[in-house]
């Protein structure tokens, strides 16, 4: 289905490339910080994973939903998740975007329509077609995205989903980024077929699988799968290659995965091969590149101190904000 309508031109690839080395900091921050003891939380590295999460934050529009799962953070980042909320939620801050009662699993910035995160695998498929039927509700065309893992997509919730979504013809994009494994398991293990994207076809919807690693690839996808949903076309599942280059979570044995694959992958980091070919294509000067770097560690720094420096919850205050007061009839 990829049309050559959607182009990343060279603007759109320095962008990409901007939000690809603000992910990847991110990332190599959070592990420092857990080590180092600052702060204390469970962390689930998406290292290697930037591009597919950078090219959606370029596409999507502030009011379009994003539902992503506890390795998210790639995701909420790319779309403009503000570092200083972000850093004192996963400190368990006041100043945090849940006042520091969501942490790490639970992020959520309505403001950027970034809407929940969930520890509950497949789970941010259905809860991603309710904003999205509310969109169809509202005659607007803003267009709901979730994203999930392989392992997720044999999840009965993901199915139950994409079944509705493609009956009602729901403004939902389900992105699956394939990493190839699932906790400790590998794709190969625990998923028939050999492949996700084949399976939209049993749904009637175009599915499509695209190296997620490959900006320009994933741009044309994402970008037409964005603007079928808006044009009231309903919904697309992608499947996007690509690899985690740490284990499931911080600290865990990653024996299971195949260490000559591991290595190829790492060889191939997609965020320094953005870099060097926006070098080579001259899109960027070396200055101009080591200049946003810089800038971009300087504001992970200031979102860290802001963090550290902010006060914990009130023991009394964790009673509230917890539950909704009213629903709406
Ligand atoms: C419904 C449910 N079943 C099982 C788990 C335990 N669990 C947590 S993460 C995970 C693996 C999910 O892998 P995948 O969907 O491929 O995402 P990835 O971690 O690779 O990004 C499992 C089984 C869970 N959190 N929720």
């Amino acid at each position: 289905m990829a049309s050559k309508q959607f182009v990343a031109n060279p603007a759109v690839l320095l962008e990409i490339y901007q939000r690809a080395a603000l992910l990847k900091a991110n990332d190599e921050r959070a592990r420092k910080v857990i080590l180092s003891g600052q702060i204390a939380m469970v962390y689930y590295s998406y290292r290697g994973q930037e591009i597919i999460p950078s090219v959606m934050g370029q596409v999507l529009r502030d009011d379009d939903k994003l539902c992503t799962i506890y390795r998210g953070i790639h995701d909420m980042l790319g779309k403009g998740f503000p570092l200083r909320e972000l850093w004192a939620e996963l400190a368990g801050r006041t100043t945090g975007s849940c006042k520091g009662k969501g942490g790490p699993m639970h992020l959520t910035y309505p403001p950027k329509g970034i809407m929940v995160t969930t520890g509950i695998v497949g789970s941010s498929a259905p809860i991603a077609n309710g904003l999205a039927w509310a969109a169809q509700l509202d005659k607007s065309d803003r267009v709901s995205v979730c994203t999930f893992g392989d392992g997720a997509s044999n999840i009965g919730a993901v199915h139950e989903a994409l079944n509705l979504a493609a009956v009602w013809k729901l403004p939902t994009i389900f992105v699956c980024q394939n990493n190839l494994f699932a906790e400790h398991t590998t794709f190969e293990k625990m998923t028939a077929g050999g492949n996700i994207a084949g399976r939209a076809e049993g749904y009637g919807i175009p599915g499509v699988r695209v190296d997620g690693n490959d900006p320009e690839a994933m741009y044309s996808a994402f970008a037409e799968a964005v603007a079928r949903a808006r044009a009231g076309e309903g919904p697309t599942l992608l499947e996007c290659m690509t690899f985690r280059f740490h284990g499931h979570t911080f600290g865990d044995d990653d024996s299971y995965m195949p260490k000559g694959q591991k290595a190829e992958a790492i060889e191939a980091d997609p965020v320094p091969r953005l870099r060097a070919r926006l070098l080579a294509d001259g899109i960027a000067s070396e200055d101009q590149l080591a200049a946003i770097e810089a800038d971009i560690e300087k504001q992970i720094d200031d979102a860290i101190e802001y963090a550290l420096a902010s006060p914990w919850p009130e023991r009394d205050s964790l009673r509230f904000d917890v539950f909704a007061q009213e629903i709406a009839a």
